[in-house]
């Protein structure tokens, strides 16, 4: 099937999992820490620059913000964790509702988790890929800003992060740039490939 990823657009914001669509379409999950980039590569991916809410101040994204592309597809653009400047109860908030989504046996057809490649990867992002492997789900581990390191810089990182985060041999590892949308088409193509 092919699929026109320029073709996204906005579906809806959902605060509460009530509030979240039931379209029967296969979903996309974005997951990761707060300013990882999660927003700014649904618009790499949509090559729409003014779509979703990019800012460098984290904790931009408050609640899910659902995307469509094609007519065939849902993104889903969850609140990132670890925002430490949130209050206890924002924080609390988010991360329930981030908690809730995973464990509510909403169909998700595949999770990218998202991981700054400059950074040491967080408590939340070691629980998290203990949390996406234990619990089967399909996931794809992105590393995102990678055009602030050179390639080699790129390459070293991934070995280094694959002793911390706990990703099998075989996993699904991609490299990307929204910034410059280096390895986005390549991930969209994988993610086409892997769902239909
Ligand atoms: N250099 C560079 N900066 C990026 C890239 N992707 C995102 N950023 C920047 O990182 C900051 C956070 O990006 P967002 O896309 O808003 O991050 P988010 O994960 O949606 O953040 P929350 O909504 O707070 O969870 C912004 O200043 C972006 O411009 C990238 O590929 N390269
Ligand atoms: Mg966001």
């Amino acid at each position: 099937m092919d699929i026109n990823y320029r073709k996204t657009r906005f579906l809806k914001v959902a605060a509460t999992l009530a509030q979240c669509p039931d379209s029967g379409l296969p979903e996309i999950v974005l997951s990761g820490k707060s300013n990882v980039g999660k927003s700014s590569l649904v618009n790499a991916i949509a090559d729409n620059r003014k779509l979703a809410r990019v800012s460098s101040n984290p904790g931009k994204t408050r609640e899910v913000i659902y995307f469509e592309t094609d007519g065939k597809l849902l993104i889903a653009d969850l609140p990132g964790y670890g925002y430490a400047k949130a209050s206890k109860e924002v924080k609390e908030k988010f991360s329930k509702l981030c908690d809730d989504y995973f464990r509510s046996g909403r169909k998700i057809s595949l999770v990218l988790h998202l991981v700054d490649i400059r950074h040491e990867p967080s408590k939340g992002d070691v629980a998290m890929l203990e949390f996406l492997n234990d619990s089967g789900l399909p996931y794809f581990l992105v590393f995102t800003k990678c055009d602030k390191l050179s390639k080699m810089q790129v390459k070293k990182r991934i070995g280094e992060m694959a002793k911390v985060l706990d990703f099998r041999e075989d996993a699904y590892v991609f490299a990307v740039s929204s910034e410059k949308k280096d390895g986005i088409g390549e991930l969209c193509n994988a993610i086409t490939e892997f769902i239909f």
